[in-house]
């Protein structure tokens, strides 16, 4: 028995959720043209598909898990769970009018909004009490406003560039998405044991990628006041250098904290500081 995934076949998250899969010890043949792969190392076999169709093969089955945006997720409305984010495909589903007009509270009011989401947009405007029409475009959202076809876009944004150069400006974000991890709502036994041996994995891997590993040299006189800067998985090592009068510690930091701890150990005395990326970090 296998658990099936399935994953988009070519575009934007393609790429890192074979790099993800990897990462977890996993290694598939590319899609290419294939409508499927079947793991070396894993009981798991891959369906390469249209991102917006992964939503529907869980809910129904087909696939057991699959890879996908959650702005697809929340546009699809299937009955599927979302299980685990996965870091990649980060992105914000924005409101963004031409850059030369005047953005007021009720500027949405009346006006024509285009857009691939109507779903999630729709709901948008109900919250917020706007009566707005929505033009459903599947494609190059950011010209309709340039064409006289809408007032208002509503789409995603990563670096802002595609706003930019199609004279833009974003308004307001509706919804921050990433590539999560979606379940079927009725998974079997051995389904559910084959992901959660899955989820042990990406968690490991995603664990390792928010922190580093850190080495450092320290004069023993200074050691206290350096141990207290270092958290560490349960405490820092301390190995004796050749050297009697210095200690070698290592260290696990996070990586958001890490540049402020680094300049309060080279006040406390640290030297000769090496940080290195972890592969994976089991607690
Ligand atoms: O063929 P298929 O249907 O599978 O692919 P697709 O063309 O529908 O999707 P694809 O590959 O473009 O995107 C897949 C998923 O990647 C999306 O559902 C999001 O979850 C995620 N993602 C992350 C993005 C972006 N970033 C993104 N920037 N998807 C699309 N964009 C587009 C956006 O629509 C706009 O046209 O990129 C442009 C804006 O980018 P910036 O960098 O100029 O702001
Ligand atoms: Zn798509």
């Amino acid at each position: 028995m296998k658990l099936k995934l399935a994953i988009q076949k070519s575009g934007r998250l393609h790429d890192d959720s074979l790099k993800l899969l990897k990462e977890c010890g996993i290694e598939i043949s590319n899609g290419g043209n294939k409508l499927k792969s079947e793991a070396a190392n894993f009981p798991l076999e891959v369906f390469f598909l249209r991102d917006d169709d992964i939503p529907q093969y869980v809910e129904d089955g087909v696939a057991d898990i699959g890879f996908v945006g959650e702005n697809v997720v929340f546009e699809k409305q299937k009955q599927v769970t979302i299980s685990e984010q996965l870091g990649f495909g980060k992105c914000r589903l924005s409101i963004a009018i031409d850059k030369a007009a005047e953005y007021k509270d009720n500027f949405l009011q009346g006006k024509r909004i285009a857009t691939s989401y109507p779903v999630i947009v729709q709901d948008y405007l109900q919250q917020k009490k706007i009566d707005a029409e929505i033009h459903e475009i599947s494609g190059s959202v950011e010209i309709a406003p340039g064409i006289g076809l809408a007032d208002a876009i509503c789409d995603l944004v990563s670096s802002g560039s595609t706003l930019f150069t199609n004279g833009l400006k974003e308004t307001e974000t509706i919804l921050y998405s990433q590539a999560v991890l979606i379940k079927n709502k009725c998974l079997g036994e051995v389904q559910k044991k084959l992901l959660s041996k899955l989820l042990f994995r990406i968690q490991s891997v995603k664990r390792a990628k928010k922190n580093k590993y850190i080495l450092l040299n320290a004069p023993n006189d200074k050691l206290d006041g350096i141990i207290k800067l270092l958290p560490g998985m349960k405490s820092p090592t301390v190995l004796p250098l050749a050297d009697n009068n210095w200690s070698s510690v290592h260290s696990v930091l996070k990586e958001d904290d890490f540049w402020e701890i680094i300049e309060q150990l080279k006040i406390a005395g640290a030297e000769g500081i090496l940080i290195v990326p972890i592969e994976k970090m089991i607690l």
